[in-house]
């Protein structure tokens, strides 16, 4: 393909789980992607690592610029000069948790940050002629309180600061759908993990544990509320449905999910087993964790991402516990090899 038949994408959360996973999934489609990172005192492209290529180099298609979901100029510049075919919007304060000790924050980078790209993206096609479509990475936390199964028409009850932001990224998304015509699209995807989840979250925060338990590194894992049921696919499917959306004839909104919910509980039998230990000699409730509103249960119906864009999940949720184990194990091995030689300290728990 020559250079200037590259489709280009334009990435916000490049740097973060699910933006790593669509950008593999871009460079392989032969785009040429873009991505914007905040500054940062240290590095925080550690998840790109893999598929860095010097931008000096000439074949170089992953191109990454500073920027902010809370800054809308710089968003408006990269919109401009790039003029991306397509844009993805997952950047966000991600953590529930914590977007109830950073509302605010949380409110002006989840849901004014994607009205401002959507503007970006709206006066760029004013102005321009061109077209740009859009996806939105909508959360399952938006149906909140409302019971499962979950679909697309299903009544949203948020829970947390960080769900409220993003019904309202959902509804500008949809607004700017209906009165300027944009192409744009609400995924609105469950839970979804890899070896490459935050620490923080609940799946690799126990796959985490596993591993430097098993090793030797840790004997105590302090946890939350266990009784929350998810509907946990793997990231790197789920990547492949974001891109599906922008490629049908006409925008619309997306569940993506497995079908499948679990307990935090069943996780911890699953991932403490595969490894043959028990977690209940592990595992202590620290109330720290408990939320001041809780979302108890979430499973999805996938079955219009099924039929409209001809998307089924691959990974099932005792391969993804496996999978993840597997990797934290890998990881623990190697800090072992460097705390038992003192160049780090085996007590500091990640
Ligand atoms: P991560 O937390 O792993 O990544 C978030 C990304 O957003 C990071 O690249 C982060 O940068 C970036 N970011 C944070 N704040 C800003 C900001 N102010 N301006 C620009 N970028 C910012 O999330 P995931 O990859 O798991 O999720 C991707 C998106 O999908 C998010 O919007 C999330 O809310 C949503 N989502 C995720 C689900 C999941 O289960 N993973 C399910 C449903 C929705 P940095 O690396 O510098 O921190
Ligand atoms: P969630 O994921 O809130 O569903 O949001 P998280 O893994 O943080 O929590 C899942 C459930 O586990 C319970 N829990 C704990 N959670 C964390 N983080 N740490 C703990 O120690 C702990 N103990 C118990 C939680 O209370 C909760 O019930 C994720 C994020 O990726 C969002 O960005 C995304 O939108 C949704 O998934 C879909």
């Amino acid at each position: 393909m020559g250079e200037a038949t590259l489709k280009k994408a334009l990435v916000t959360g490049i740097t973060g789980q699910d933006g790593s996973y669509l950008t593999e999934f871009l460079l392989g489609k032969g785009y040429e992607v873009h991505g914007i990172i905040r500054r940062s005192s240290n590095f925080n492209t550690q998840r790109l690592e893999h598929i860095y290529i010097d931008p000096h180099n000439s074949g170089a298609r992953m191109k990454l610029h500073y920027g902010d979901l809370t800054d809308a100029s710089v968003l408006r510049k990269w919109i401009d000069s790039i003029c991306p075919d397509e844009v993805y919007n997952l950047g966000a304060q991600s953590h529930v948790g914590v977007s109830f000790e950073n509302p605010d924050y949380t409110a002006d980078v989840v849901a004014t940050g994607a009205l401002r790209l959507l503007e970006a993206v709206r006066t760029h096609i004013m102005t321009t002629g061109r077209h740009i479509k859009y996806y939105q990475a909508g959360s399952s936390e938006m149906y909140g309180a409302t019971p499962p199964p979950q679909d697309e028409n299903t009544v949203f009850h948020p829970r947390s600061p960080y769900a409220v932001s993003k019904v309202a990224a959902h509804w500008y998304t949809v607004n700017y759908r209906e009165a300027y015509g944009l192409f744009a699209c609400n995924g609105i995807l469950f839970n979804h993990e890899s070896p490459r989840r935050g620490e923080n979250f609940v799946t690799r925060k126990i796959t985490r544990a596993v591993g430097r338990i098993k090793i030797g590194l840790q004997k105590k894992l302090f946890l939350g509320n266990l009784k929350a049921s998810r509907d946990w696919g793997f990231a790197g499917d789920y990547v492949e449905a974001m891109w599906l959306m922008l490629q049908q004839e006409n925008p619309d909104d997306y569940v993506v999910a497995t079908e499948d919910s679990h307990t935090v509980e069943e996780f911890l039998e699953e991932a403490f087993g595969y490894v043959n230990l028990n977690w209940k000699d592990h595992v202590e409730i620290d109330p720290r964790y408990f939320r001041p509103a809780e979302v108890d249960n979430l499973r999805g119906s996938a079955a219009k991402a099924k039929e409209a864009l001809g998307w089924t999940p691959k990974v099932s949720f005792k391969q993804l516990v496996a999978m993840m184990v597997e990797s934290d194990l890998e990881r623990a091995k190697r800090e072992k090899v460097l705390a038992d030689n003192g160049y780090i300290d085996s007590h500091q728990q990640p």
